[in-house]
Protein backbone atom coordinates (compact mmCIF):
# COMPACT_ATOMS: atom_id res chain seq x y z
CA UNK A 1 0.00 0.00 0.00
CA UNK A 2 3.10 2.10 0.59
CA UNK A 3 4.69 2.66 -2.70
CA UNK A 4 8.70 1.72 -2.83
CA UNK A 5 10.25 3.96 -4.86
CA UNK A 6 13.79 3.21 -6.14
CA UNK A 7 15.82 6.54 -6.68
CA UNK A 8 13.06 9.02 -7.63
CA UNK A 9 9.75 8.95 -9.19
CA UNK A 10 8.76 12.13 -10.68
CA UNK A 11 4.93 11.37 -11.15
CA UNK A 12 4.52 10.64 -7.21
CA UNK A 13 6.46 13.88 -6.71
CA UNK A 14 4.31 15.90 -8.95
CA UNK A 15 1.36 14.33 -6.79
CA UNK A 16 3.04 15.46 -3.43
CA UNK A 17 4.16 18.66 -4.56
CA UNK A 18 0.13 19.02 -5.80
CA UNK A 19 -1.28 18.49 -2.14
CA UNK A 20 -2.85 21.81 -2.14
CA UNK A 21 -3.39 23.13 -5.90
CA UNK A 22 -6.23 24.82 -6.01
CA UNK A 23 -8.99 23.85 -7.58
CA UNK A 24 -10.23 27.10 -9.80
CA UNK A 25 -13.68 26.73 -8.90
CA UNK A 26 -12.62 26.95 -5.38
CA UNK A 27 -10.52 29.91 -5.54
CA UNK A 28 -13.94 31.54 -7.55
CA UNK A 29 -16.64 30.03 -4.66
CA UNK A 30 -13.52 31.75 -2.11
CA UNK A 31 -13.33 35.02 -4.28
CA UNK A 32 -17.32 35.54 -3.98
CA UNK A 33 -17.45 35.08 -0.16
CA UNK A 34 -14.61 37.22 0.43
CA UNK A 35 -16.30 40.24 -1.60
CA UNK A 36 -19.90 39.13 -0.02
CA UNK A 37 -18.45 40.05 3.50
CA UNK A 38 -16.29 42.90 2.58
CA UNK A 39 -19.42 44.47 1.26
CA UNK A 40 -22.32 43.43 3.44
CA UNK A 41 -20.69 42.82 6.65
CA UNK A 42 -22.16 40.74 9.61
CA UNK A 43 -25.14 39.41 7.34
CA UNK A 44 -22.96 37.96 5.01
CA UNK A 45 -21.51 35.91 7.65
CA UNK A 46 -24.35 34.76 9.22
CA UNK A 47 -25.75 33.58 5.91
CA UNK A 48 -22.66 31.31 5.03
CA UNK A 49 -22.34 30.19 8.69
CA UNK A 50 -25.56 29.01 7.98
CA UNK A 51 -25.05 27.74 4.32
CA UNK A 52 -21.89 25.67 5.09
CA UNK A 53 -21.40 24.98 8.49
CA UNK A 54 -24.92 24.72 8.93
CA UNK A 55 -25.22 26.51 12.14
CA UNK A 56 -27.89 30.03 12.33
CA UNK A 57 -26.57 32.78 14.93
CA UNK A 58 -28.28 35.99 14.96
CA UNK A 59 -25.71 38.69 13.70
CA UNK A 60 -24.57 39.88 17.70
CA UNK A 61 -23.82 36.19 18.90
CA UNK A 62 -21.08 35.56 16.71
CA UNK A 63 -18.63 36.35 19.99
CA UNK A 64 -17.95 33.38 22.76
CA UNK A 65 -19.50 35.02 25.92
CA UNK A 66 -18.06 34.68 29.37
CA UNK A 67 -20.69 32.58 30.42
CA UNK A 68 -19.68 29.65 27.54
CA UNK A 69 -16.16 30.06 29.19
CA UNK A 70 -16.64 29.60 32.58
CA UNK A 71 -18.54 26.43 31.63
CA UNK A 72 -15.80 25.36 29.23
CA UNK A 73 -13.17 25.94 32.29
CA UNK A 74 -15.89 24.34 34.71
CA UNK A 75 -16.00 21.11 32.19
CA UNK A 76 -11.71 20.59 31.82
CA UNK A 77 -10.03 17.78 34.02
CA UNK A 78 -6.95 18.97 36.08
CA UNK A 79 -4.81 16.30 34.32
CA UNK A 80 -6.06 18.73 31.22
CA UNK A 81 -5.13 21.49 32.59
CA UNK A 82 -1.64 20.62 33.60
CA UNK A 83 -0.45 18.91 30.07
CA UNK A 84 -1.94 22.63 28.71
CA UNK A 85 0.26 24.37 31.33
CA UNK A 86 3.61 22.36 30.49
CA UNK A 87 2.89 22.76 26.84
CA UNK A 88 2.33 26.94 27.50
CA UNK A 89 5.85 27.21 29.69
CA UNK A 90 7.76 25.32 27.25
CA UNK A 91 6.32 27.43 24.24
CA UNK A 92 6.94 30.47 25.93
CA UNK A 93 10.52 29.54 27.14
CA UNK A 94 11.45 28.99 23.43
CA UNK A 95 9.97 32.21 22.24
CA UNK A 96 11.39 34.34 24.77
CA UNK A 97 14.66 33.79 22.92
CA UNK A 98 14.10 34.83 19.73
CA UNK A 99 12.79 38.44 21.14
CA UNK A 100 14.84 40.99 18.78
CA UNK A 101 15.89 44.08 20.36
CA UNK A 102 15.75 47.66 18.82
CA UNK A 103 19.04 48.94 18.22
CA UNK A 104 20.58 52.22 17.66
CA UNK A 105 24.31 52.81 15.77
CA UNK A 106 26.34 55.83 14.84
CA UNK A 107 27.48 56.32 11.90
CA UNK A 108 31.16 57.75 11.16
CA UNK A 109 30.16 61.26 11.26
CA UNK A 110 28.48 60.28 14.60
CA UNK A 111 24.93 60.66 13.18
CA UNK A 112 22.60 58.09 14.60
CA UNK A 113 20.62 55.27 12.55
CA UNK A 114 18.47 52.47 14.47
CA UNK A 115 15.59 49.92 14.11
CA UNK A 116 13.17 49.95 16.37
CA UNK A 117 11.00 46.66 16.70
CA UNK A 118 7.64 46.97 17.63
CA UNK A 119 4.86 44.22 18.11
CA UNK A 120 1.47 44.08 15.53
CA UNK A 121 -1.26 45.76 17.94
CA UNK A 122 -4.06 43.35 16.48
CA UNK A 123 -3.85 40.09 15.30
CA UNK A 124 -6.24 36.99 14.13
CA UNK A 125 -5.58 33.59 14.46
CA UNK A 126 -8.14 31.02 12.73
CA UNK A 127 -8.38 27.49 14.40
CA UNK A 128 -9.96 24.60 12.25
CA UNK A 129 -12.77 22.68 13.42
CA UNK A 130 -13.87 19.46 11.21
CA UNK A 131 -12.62 16.23 12.31
CA UNK A 132 -10.61 17.11 14.76
CA UNK A 133 -10.64 19.47 17.79
CA UNK A 134 -6.87 21.27 18.02
CA UNK A 135 -6.24 23.12 21.46
CA UNK A 136 -2.47 22.67 20.59
CA UNK A 137 -2.59 24.90 17.70
CA UNK A 138 -4.26 27.75 19.73
CA UNK A 139 -1.26 27.49 22.13
CA UNK A 140 1.20 27.46 19.38
CA UNK A 141 -0.14 30.99 17.69
CA UNK A 142 -1.69 32.60 20.63
CA UNK A 143 1.24 32.21 23.05
CA UNK A 144 4.56 33.54 20.64
CA UNK A 145 1.96 36.59 19.62
CA UNK A 146 1.85 36.91 23.51
CA UNK A 147 5.26 37.08 24.18
CA UNK A 148 5.68 38.96 21.39
CA UNK A 149 3.94 41.51 22.78
CA UNK A 150 0.58 42.05 20.64
CA UNK A 151 -2.73 43.56 22.69
CA UNK A 152 -5.30 41.99 21.06
CA UNK A 153 -5.31 38.65 19.99
CA UNK A 154 -8.88 37.63 18.20
CA UNK A 155 -9.47 33.79 17.64
CA UNK A 156 -11.63 32.50 14.67
CA UNK A 157 -12.62 28.83 14.51
CA UNK A 158 -16.03 27.33 13.25
CA UNK A 159 -19.31 26.47 15.60
CA UNK A 160 -19.89 23.04 15.69
CA UNK A 161 -23.58 21.55 14.58
CA UNK A 162 -25.23 22.53 18.16
CA UNK A 163 -23.13 26.17 17.89
CA UNK A 164 -21.00 25.49 20.64
CA UNK A 165 -17.33 25.98 20.25
CA UNK A 166 -14.72 22.84 21.63
CA UNK A 167 -14.39 23.35 25.51
CA UNK A 168 -10.73 22.48 25.12
CA UNK A 169 -10.22 25.61 22.35
CA UNK A 170 -12.00 27.57 24.66
CA UNK A 171 -9.43 26.79 27.35
CA UNK A 172 -6.64 26.73 25.61
CA UNK A 173 -7.24 30.39 24.10
CA UNK A 174 -7.81 32.26 27.97
CA UNK A 175 -4.40 29.83 29.08
CA UNK A 176 -2.90 31.98 26.09
CA UNK A 177 -4.11 35.31 27.04
CA UNK A 178 -6.85 35.32 23.64
CA UNK A 179 -8.59 38.38 23.90
CA UNK A 180 -11.53 37.93 22.16
CA UNK A 181 -13.19 34.65 20.20
CA UNK A 182 -15.99 34.39 17.58
CA UNK A 183 -17.75 31.33 15.91
CA UNK A 184 -17.14 31.52 12.40
CA UNK A 185 -14.58 29.16 10.16
CA UNK A 186 -14.24 29.39 6.61
CA UNK A 187 -13.65 32.23 4.04
CA UNK A 188 -16.08 34.58 5.85
CA UNK A 189 -14.13 34.20 8.92
CA UNK A 190 -10.72 35.22 7.33
CA UNK A 191 -12.95 38.28 4.97
CA UNK A 192 -14.73 39.19 8.31
CA UNK A 193 -11.14 39.53 10.37
CA UNK A 194 -9.57 41.22 7.24
CA UNK A 195 -12.54 43.70 6.49
CA UNK A 196 -14.16 44.49 10.06
CA UNK A 197 -18.11 43.90 10.60
CA UNK A 198 -20.73 45.72 12.51
CA UNK A 199 -19.63 43.32 15.12
CA UNK A 200 -15.85 42.25 14.84
CA UNK A 201 -12.82 45.13 14.46
CA UNK A 202 -10.50 44.03 11.55
CA UNK A 203 -7.11 43.00 12.31
CA UNK A 204 -3.77 43.86 11.31
CA UNK A 205 -2.37 39.64 10.41
CA UNK A 206 -4.16 36.71 10.11
CA UNK A 207 -2.15 33.53 11.20
CA UNK A 208 -2.79 29.95 11.99
CA UNK A 209 -3.48 26.53 9.57
CA UNK A 210 -6.99 25.76 7.53
CA UNK A 211 -8.13 24.08 5.10
CA UNK A 212 -8.06 24.93 1.30
CA UNK A 213 -10.61 27.56 1.44
CA UNK A 214 -9.04 29.38 4.48
CA UNK A 215 -5.87 29.44 2.78
CA UNK A 216 -7.37 30.67 -0.26
CA UNK A 217 -8.89 33.43 1.30
CA UNK A 218 -6.20 34.75 3.18
CA UNK A 219 -4.46 34.37 -0.35
CA UNK A 220 -7.36 36.73 -0.98
CA UNK A 221 -7.09 38.98 1.68
CA UNK A 222 -3.12 39.36 1.78
CA UNK A 223 -2.13 43.51 1.41
CA UNK A 224 -5.61 44.42 2.96
CA UNK A 225 -3.64 42.04 5.81
CA UNK A 226 -0.48 40.52 6.43
CA UNK A 227 -0.86 36.47 6.49
CA UNK A 228 1.74 33.88 7.92
CA UNK A 229 2.03 31.92 5.13
CA UNK A 230 0.20 29.59 2.80
CA UNK A 231 0.13 26.55 4.60
CA UNK A 232 -1.18 23.29 3.14
CA UNK A 233 -2.25 19.31 4.96
CA UNK A 234 0.44 17.76 6.92
CA UNK A 235 3.63 16.56 5.72
CA UNK A 236 6.47 14.15 7.28
CA UNK A 237 9.51 13.03 5.76
CA UNK A 238 11.79 10.90 7.78
CA UNK A 239 15.53 10.10 6.91
CA UNK A 240 16.51 6.75 8.18
CA UNK A 241 19.40 4.22 8.34
CA UNK A 242 20.11 0.89 9.92
CA UNK A 243 20.12 2.29 13.01
CA UNK A 244 15.93 2.64 12.94
CA UNK A 245 13.49 0.49 14.58
CA UNK A 246 10.51 -0.25 11.58
CA UNK A 247 7.85 0.11 14.00
CA UNK A 248 8.59 3.24 15.00
CA UNK A 249 9.34 4.99 11.95
CA UNK A 250 6.24 3.36 10.64
CA UNK A 251 4.45 5.04 13.86
CA UNK A 252 5.80 8.41 13.02
CA UNK A 253 4.86 8.17 9.65
CA UNK A 254 1.07 7.67 10.63
CA UNK A 255 1.46 10.42 12.88
CA UNK A 256 0.85 12.75 10.00
CA UNK A 257 -0.42 10.83 8.05
CA UNK A 258 -3.76 10.37 10.51
CA UNK A 259 -4.40 14.46 9.76
CA UNK A 260 -6.06 14.26 6.85
CA UNK A 261 -6.67 12.26 3.26
CA UNK A 262 -3.89 14.85 1.58
CA UNK A 263 -1.26 14.12 4.60
CA UNK A 264 2.13 13.34 3.28
CA UNK A 265 4.58 10.69 4.76
CA UNK A 266 7.38 9.62 2.98
CA UNK A 267 10.56 7.81 4.52
CA UNK A 268 13.80 8.50 2.73
CA UNK A 269 16.78 5.29 2.97
CA UNK A 270 19.58 4.01 1.80
CA UNK A 271 18.30 0.49 3.43
CA UNK A 272 16.44 -1.37 1.20
CA UNK A 273 15.43 -3.82 4.11
CA UNK A 274 14.12 -1.48 6.36
CA UNK A 275 12.08 0.30 3.92
CA UNK A 276 10.61 -2.80 3.23
CA UNK A 277 10.00 -3.84 7.43
CA UNK A 278 8.66 -0.35 7.63
CA UNK A 279 5.94 -0.83 4.75
CA UNK A 280 4.94 -4.08 6.63
CA UNK A 281 5.29 -2.59 10.12
CA UNK A 282 2.63 0.20 8.86
CA UNK A 283 0.19 -2.23 7.61
CA UNK A 284 0.32 -3.81 10.98
CA UNK A 285 -0.42 -0.33 12.93
CA UNK A 286 -2.47 0.96 10.31
CA UNK A 287 -5.33 -1.62 11.37
CA UNK A 288 -5.44 -0.10 15.10
CA UNK A 289 -6.14 3.31 14.20
CA UNK A 290 -9.44 4.83 14.74
CA UNK A 291 -8.75 6.77 12.05
CA UNK A 292 -7.59 4.08 9.93
CA UNK A 293 -9.03 5.40 6.66
CA UNK A 294 -7.99 8.90 6.65
CA UNK A 295 -3.97 7.43 7.01
CA UNK A 296 -4.63 4.73 4.73
CA UNK A 297 -6.13 7.53 2.32
CA UNK A 298 -2.88 9.50 2.60
CA UNK A 299 -0.33 6.99 2.82
CA UNK A 300 -2.17 5.17 -0.55
CA UNK A 301 -1.98 8.31 -2.46
CA UNK A 302 1.37 10.50 -1.26
CA UNK A 303 2.91 8.03 1.01
CA UNK A 304 6.47 6.65 -0.46
CA UNK A 305 9.21 4.25 0.86
CA UNK A 306 12.18 5.88 -1.20
CA UNK A 307 14.86 3.65 -1.15
CA UNK A 308 18.40 5.96 -2.31
CA UNK A 309 22.20 5.12 -2.91
CA UNK A 310 23.49 6.54 0.38
CA UNK A 311 23.12 9.45 2.92
CA UNK A 312 24.01 11.92 0.29
CA UNK A 313 21.81 11.12 -1.77
CA UNK A 314 18.66 10.84 1.26
CA UNK A 315 19.64 14.74 1.94
CA UNK A 316 19.37 15.79 -1.52
CA UNK A 317 15.61 14.07 -1.73
CA UNK A 318 14.95 15.35 1.85
CA UNK A 319 15.83 19.32 0.60
CA UNK A 320 13.65 18.64 -2.78
CA UNK A 321 10.89 17.78 -1.20
CA UNK A 322 11.99 20.51 1.66
CA UNK A 323 9.32 19.37 4.23
CA UNK A 324 7.56 20.80 7.13
CA UNK A 325 8.76 17.68 9.75
CA UNK A 326 12.04 16.27 9.09
CA UNK A 327 13.64 13.35 10.97
CA UNK A 328 16.74 12.42 10.99
CA UNK A 329 16.77 8.71 12.62
CA UNK A 330 19.94 8.16 11.86
CA UNK A 331 23.46 6.94 13.76
CA UNK A 332 24.71 10.54 14.04
CA UNK A 333 21.86 12.85 13.01
CA UNK A 334 24.17 15.78 13.80
CA UNK A 335 26.97 15.32 11.57
CA UNK A 336 23.65 15.14 8.72
CA UNK A 337 22.17 18.45 10.03
CA UNK A 338 24.08 20.77 8.36
CA UNK A 339 23.50 19.53 5.48
CA UNK A 340 19.53 20.38 5.62
CA UNK A 341 18.60 23.32 3.89
CA UNK A 342 14.53 23.17 3.56
CA UNK A 343 12.78 21.90 6.36
CA UNK A 344 10.27 23.41 8.75
CA UNK A 345 11.22 22.09 12.02
CA UNK A 346 14.03 19.24 12.05
CA UNK A 347 14.00 16.03 14.80
CA UNK A 348 16.94 14.54 15.50
CA UNK A 349 17.62 11.11 16.80
CA UNK A 350 15.70 8.41 17.91
CA UNK A 351 13.92 10.19 20.75
CA UNK A 352 12.69 13.30 19.18
CA UNK A 353 9.38 11.66 17.33
CA UNK A 354 7.79 14.23 15.42
CA UNK A 355 4.56 14.68 17.64
CA UNK A 356 6.97 15.96 20.33
CA UNK A 357 6.85 18.77 18.37
CA UNK A 358 3.07 19.62 17.72
CA UNK A 359 2.53 19.10 21.57
CA UNK A 360 5.50 20.54 23.96
CA UNK A 361 8.92 21.04 22.90
CA UNK A 362 8.77 24.31 22.72
CA UNK A 363 8.89 25.53 18.76
CA UNK A 364 5.26 25.99 17.23
CA UNK A 365 3.75 23.25 14.93
CA UNK A 366 2.58 25.95 12.64
CA UNK A 367 5.15 25.18 9.76
CA UNK A 368 5.70 25.49 5.94
CA UNK A 369 4.43 22.91 3.74
CA UNK A 370 3.98 21.81 0.44
CA UNK A 371 7.92 22.96 -0.63
CA UNK A 372 7.30 26.35 0.34
CA UNK A 373 9.82 25.66 3.00
CA UNK A 374 12.08 26.78 0.36
CA UNK A 375 10.75 30.40 1.34
CA UNK A 376 8.76 30.37 4.35
CA UNK A 377 9.71 30.14 8.30
CA UNK A 378 7.67 28.36 10.71
CA UNK A 379 5.70 30.57 12.70
CA UNK A 380 7.27 32.74 15.45
CA UNK A 381 8.01 35.78 17.53
CA UNK A 382 9.10 37.53 13.98
CA UNK A 383 6.00 36.96 12.51
CA UNK A 384 4.57 39.99 14.90
CA UNK A 385 7.14 41.68 14.69
CA UNK A 386 7.48 44.90 12.68
CA UNK A 387 10.60 46.90 12.42
CA UNK A 388 10.50 51.02 11.94
CA UNK A 389 14.20 52.60 11.01
CA UNK A 390 15.27 55.87 12.26
CA UNK A 391 17.55 58.42 10.96
CA UNK A 392 18.83 61.30 13.35
CA UNK A 393 21.46 63.86 11.85
CA UNK A 394 23.44 66.52 12.70
CA UNK A 395 23.69 69.43 10.90
CA UNK A 396 27.30 68.96 10.47
CA UNK A 397 25.88 65.52 9.01
CA UNK A 398 23.89 66.95 6.71
CA UNK A 399 26.23 68.91 5.60
CA UNK A 400 28.46 66.44 4.52
CA UNK A 401 26.15 64.57 2.59
CA UNK A 402 24.75 67.42 1.00
CA UNK A 403 26.20 67.67 -2.44
CA UNK A 404 25.57 63.75 -3.25
CA UNK A 405 22.15 63.94 -2.16
CA UNK A 406 21.04 66.45 -4.56
CA UNK A 407 23.09 65.21 -7.00
CA UNK A 408 21.30 61.78 -7.10
CA UNK A 409 18.16 63.49 -6.63
CA UNK A 410 18.73 65.21 -9.65
CA UNK A 411 19.90 62.63 -11.72
CA UNK A 412 16.18 61.22 -10.81
CA UNK A 413 14.45 64.57 -12.14
CA UNK A 414 13.11 65.15 -8.71
CA UNK A 415 14.13 69.22 -7.66
CA UNK A 416 12.09 68.98 -4.74
CA UNK A 417 14.14 66.38 -3.06
CA UNK A 418 17.24 67.96 -4.11
CA UNK A 419 15.99 71.66 -2.66
CA UNK A 420 14.84 69.85 0.97
CA UNK A 421 18.52 69.52 1.16
CA UNK A 422 19.73 72.79 -0.56
CA UNK A 423 17.50 74.83 2.05
CA UNK A 424 19.25 73.99 5.11
CA UNK A 425 22.60 74.02 3.89
CA UNK A 426 23.39 77.09 1.80
CA UNK A 427 22.99 79.97 2.63
N1 LIG B 1 1.18 18.28 12.93
C1 LIG B 1 0.29 19.42 12.81
C2 LIG B 1 -0.07 20.06 14.07
C3 LIG B 1 -0.82 19.25 15.06
N2 LIG B 1 -0.59 17.96 15.32
C4 LIG B 1 -1.81 19.65 15.88
C5 LIG B 1 -1.42 17.60 16.30
N3 LIG B 1 -2.18 18.61 16.61
C6 LIG B 1 0.96 20.48 11.98
O1 LIG B 1 1.46 19.97 10.85
ZN1 LIG C 1 0.40 16.57 14.04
Amino acid sequence: MLRLIEGWDPVWFKAWAGRLKAQEEAAARVRAIVEDVRREGQAAVVRYTQELDGVFLPPESFRVTEEELVAAWESINSQMLLALRRAKENIMDYHRRQLPNSWFMTDKLGNVLGQICRPLQRVGIYIPGGTAAYPSSVLMTALPAKVAGVEEIVLVTPPRPDGSVHPLVLVAALEAGVTEIYKMGGAQAIAALAYGTEYIRPVDKIVGPGNLYVTLAKKEVYGQVDIDMLAGPSEIVVVADKCARPDWVAADLLSQAEHDPLAGAALITPERSLAEAVIQELNKQLKLLPRASIASRALENYGAAIVVKDMYQALERANTLAPEHLELYVTDPWRWLGMVYNAGAIFLGPYSPEPVGDYLAGPSHVLPTGGTGRFYSGLSIDTFIKKSSVIAYHPQGLLDIAREVEELARAEGLEAHARAIALRTRN
